[in-house]
């Protein structure tokens, strides 16, 4: 649908639906151009509304006949929904509409992929299904009958019955319409079962189609991690008879949360060593975990509307990095997280898309599934633990359970609940869910010579559109003290900082000490501290902030390079070489000390500074850095990496993974060594993805890519999911200057399916990901992604929409660069029935 002036929508505008939904029944006759949908819905009136306006959201859908209560009525239809007068009592609603599920390239409402049958509703696809509340706080149980082809056909909830054709499922947990779903089409069914801790017996079941079979065992067995994880750690058990996953080729994001229902991205859920890196692993067993925890932290209790969005995606990440961590390493998790943190969300604060965690306006909610909302939203859970601590937490969220299950929940239920139950006024804390911006904090330090040593810090949020005018807000610092001898002399501590200037005594030392400070990363926030970033990095009992002083001196030697041509520093070099042949350090660990800060957040620590970055300075100081570890390291790499080689059996476990990540730390290094000898070897020899499709980056680098490509497409043509690596891989390892022409010649495959949202994103999200490449003084890239965009809008708005984002830093680089997005961004806004998501965000760039 396209609206010539889209609507902006309002936190402070919500009221309640007049109408409570008492039951849902569904019937669906499926038919790929004309599937047929009868529902039959009870209402009465809401009580706890004053305005009765019945109106039903609806989007290209043709009604074919209204009823109330059994007699034929005339809605007034528009583009949005109807409205109709009704009794004021409680009565029974009936239609039928028909939809082409065939046409519908978008991805949300019920879309046909492969020929097979599948729905996503979340956040306001279920208007594309039939005339309904479409709104989170409206829930009811539902009753699905499902008319369809042979084969499988699934619903949320329980299965009721079911012949040759047809099955009917009955959901008996209420729920928002966005957590409805539907699949119907040839699949088969990995099998397993889970009892749970009050001792009911599950079935599970993981549907993907024939010939996938054999990418089912781990996705399973993440699931019974998860199951148990939850009971364990949150008490929460599962809470029907089934519970199915569906793989998924064309899907707009990773997973869906439906109830009893999950559906997936085949990326984010098939898996085997052959066809997935040890990184496919990981995230596909994170996703599962996040997925299913959402049946009690977005089902069981779901959000008010959509402004508490946070309220389940940051809870339900906070949870899944939990479980990650309690499955793998913590302090490797810690790491990950917050580079990606860094990466995506402090992006979005230091630019025009800059939102608090709970947005107060949007006119495409799509647009909010951000990082912002879900990963700072993490972040922001993750201080209100540490602030009232592990029991504190513990019976907080007891009681959240407690009290909300069943309800539509908002930000302040959610504090309440920890004000309630630990005594802590939130008042101040609340800041954080309504201003936007990255706080800066900066430290300075004084000791006296009665042993008293003293931290000052100061805390300030730069100014945004969405907040122009900060205020301090309640940053919890861990910190702890180094003895001159590198001997921890104060353990961790968490300091409260809620002024904007406030210090710290810690009296009784014998020297001055060097401070360890936001350990963990214990707050969301940028900290403008110089300490001595070596003597850190070889001593820091802290493992998140050894690792933090080891980036942040290979930070400052690639900033010195930038501004003052200054030679790769030695004492990064030293640093990093002497962890990185520390044996007693966890490989996974290691290979994070090593790796450098990208080349987008050097462009924006530049841009901090106040000097206008150059991508391909940039790209080519990164350069300089490597080759001179790489020969820093001459002698120890051969020995390192043969260190690193994995003799048993292929596991994706934590330590292998760990192994065959230093690995290929190594043979990167290796590589600017040997032209390509060893990362030839290991390709000829690999037998897993990990090892093959680092091999083949580091042939690609050193410039005898090609016949290794030939062999890597023959072999895997056959597979999507390999062959999107096959696609991204060429972008991101291309050089700057190729990156665009690249990224045009893959378009031309004849694999590009260009509608599929996994081949788009791996060949033009990694166009977009290459900072050099993506910014090249030619404009190529910014021309590419744009006609690209232009392109999908029409049909699949929301991945659009979503890729706009790479243009969110434009203002950081130089006029001419500048100009060239400008005129892209004005060609993307002026192109005729542009879509709302698009526009919105276009809008909100240009803005900045
Ligand atoms: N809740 C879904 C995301 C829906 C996105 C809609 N544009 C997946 C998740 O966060 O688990
Ligand atoms: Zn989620």
């Amino acid at each position: 649908m396209r609206d010539a002036s889209p609507q902006t929508i309002y936190l402070r505008e919500y009221t309640p639906f007049g109408y409570t939904v008492e039951e849902v029944h569904l019937t669906f006759d499926l038919a790929p151009s004309a599937t047929r949908v009868t529902s039959r819905i009870k209402f009465a009136p809401n009580p706890k509304a004053t305005d009765r306006t019945f109106f039903l959201h609806g989007e290209n859908l043709s009604l074919v006949s209204a009823k109330i209560d059994g007699e034929a009525v005339k809605p007034v239809v528009t583009e949005a929904g109807l409205t109709l007068d009704v009794p004021d009592m409680p009565f029974t609603w009936e239609a039928e509409v028909q939809i082409d599920p065939a046409a519908n390239t978008a991805l949300e409402g019920l879309y046909l992929s492969n020929g097979m049958y599948c729905t996503q509703c979340e956040a306001e696809g279920f208007r594309k299904i039939t005339y309904y509340p479409d709104r989170p706080d409206v829930m009811s149980t539902f009753t699905v009958r499902i008319n369809g082809p042979h084969g499988t056909l699934l619903s949320n909830g329980n299965p009721v019955a079911a012949g040759d054709g047809w099955a009917e499922w009955h959901d008996p947990w209420p729920k928002p319409a966005y957590l409805f779903a539907l699949v119907a089409g040839e699949l088969v069914a990995h099998r397993d079962d889970f009892v749970t801790m009050d001792g009911r017996k599950v079935d599970l079941a993981l549907y993907v189609r024939p010939g996938d079979e054999g990418k089912c065992a781990f996705g399973m067995q993440a699931l019974k991690a998860s199951m148990t994880w939850d009971e364990q750690v949150y008490g929460r058990a599962y809470d029907l008879d089934v519970f199915n996953i569906v793989a998924v080729d064309d899907f707009n994001m990773g997973a869906m949360e439906n109830k009893g229902l999950n559906i997936f991205n085949a990326s984010a859920v098939l898996a085997s060593p052959e066809t997935s890196t040890d990184g496919n692993f990981e995230r596909i067993e994170a996703i599962i975990a996040h997925e299913y925890f959402h049946n009690w932290t977005g089902n069981r209790i779901t959000c008010r509307d959509w402004f508490q969005l946070c309220l389940k995606e940051g809870l339900t990440v906070f949870r899944d990095s939990q479980f990650t961590a309690d499955m793998r390493s913590e302090p490797v998790k810690r790491i990950s997280d917050v580079i990606d943190l860094r990466g995506r969300q402090f992006t979005e604060d230091q630019g025009p898309l800059a939102h608090p965690v709970r947005p107060e306006s949007f006119q495409e909610i799509n647009n909010f599934y951000t990082a912002t909302v879900y990963e700072k939203g993490a972040e922001v859970i993750r201080m209100l633990k540490t602030l009232v601590g592990d029991d504190g937490y513990k019976t907080a969220l007891d009681l959240y359970f407690d009290r909300h299950d069943g309800d539509a929940a908002t930000i302040e239920d959610w504090l309440q609940v920890f004000e309630d139950a630990t005594g802590r006024d939130l008042t101040q804390f609340k800041r954080w869910y309504s201003q936007a911006g990255t706080p800066r904090v900066s430290v300075t330090d004084s000791y006296k010579d009665d042993g008293t040593y003293s931290l000052t810090f100061t805390q300030s949020t730069p100014p945004s559109a969405a907040t122009p005018a900060p205020q301090a807000q309640v940053i919890p610092i861990a910190v702890g003290l180094l003895g001159p001898d590198g001997k921890e002399v104060l353990a961790t501590q968490v300091l409260e900082l809620t002024k904007d200037t406030q210090s710290f005594s810690f009296p009784g030392l014998t020297a001055r000490p060097v401070p360890s400070i936001l350990r963990g990363f214990s707050a969301p926030v940028v900290l403008d501290h110089t300490p001595d970033h070596a003597f850190l990095l070889a001593h820091d009992t802290d493992p998140f902030n050894r690792w933090e002083a080891g980036r942040n001196l290979g930070r400052a030697s690639l900033l010195n390079a930038v501004t003052k041509q200054a030679a790769p520093d030695t004492a990064w070099l030293e640093g990093v070489a002497k962890v990185l042949t520390d044996d007693s350090l966890d490989p996974a660990y290691r290979a994070y000390c090593l790796a450098l800060p990208s080349q987008a957040q050097l462009a924006a620590d530049l841009h901090e500074m106040g000097t206008t970055p150059d991508p391909d300075q940039i790209w080519a100081i990164g350069q300089d850095h490597r080759q001179a570890l790489a020969e820093t390291l001459a002698d120890a790499l051969p020995g390192l990496y043969a260190r690193h080689q994995v003799d048993a059996p292929y596991a994706p476990d934590a330590e292998q993974s760990g192994m065959r990540s230093m690995g290929n730390v190594v043979l990167s290094l290796l590589t600017r060594l040997d032209n390509g000898d060893a990362a030839q070897a290991q390709f000829d020899s690999a037998t897993n993805m990990t090892q093959q499709l680092a091999a083949l980056a580091n042939l690609i680098r050193a410039g005898r890519g090609d016949a290794a490509l030939a062999q890597f497409e023959a072999q895997w043509k056959s597979d999507r999911l390999v062959m999107d690596k096959w696609f991204g891989l060429q972008v991101m390892e291309a050089k700057p200057d190729d990156a665009a022409d690249t990224a045009k010649a893959l378009t031309g495959h004849a694999d590009f399916n260009w509608k599929n949202p996994n081949r788009f994103r791996a060949t033009l999200g990694a166009l977009a990901g290459h900072h050099a490449g993506f910014h090249a003084r030619d404009g190529s890239g910014y021309t590419m992604l744009a006609d690209w965009l232009i392109r999908l809008d029409p049909v699949n708005p929301q991945t659009t929409a979503r890729m706009c984002a790479a243009f969110q830093t434009w203002r950081r680089y130089d006029a001419i660069r500048q100009s060239m997005i400008g005129k892209e961004l004005e060609r993307i806004a002026s192109t005729p029935n542009l879509s709302r998501d698009t526009t919105e965000m276009i809008t909100r760039i240009r803005e900045a």
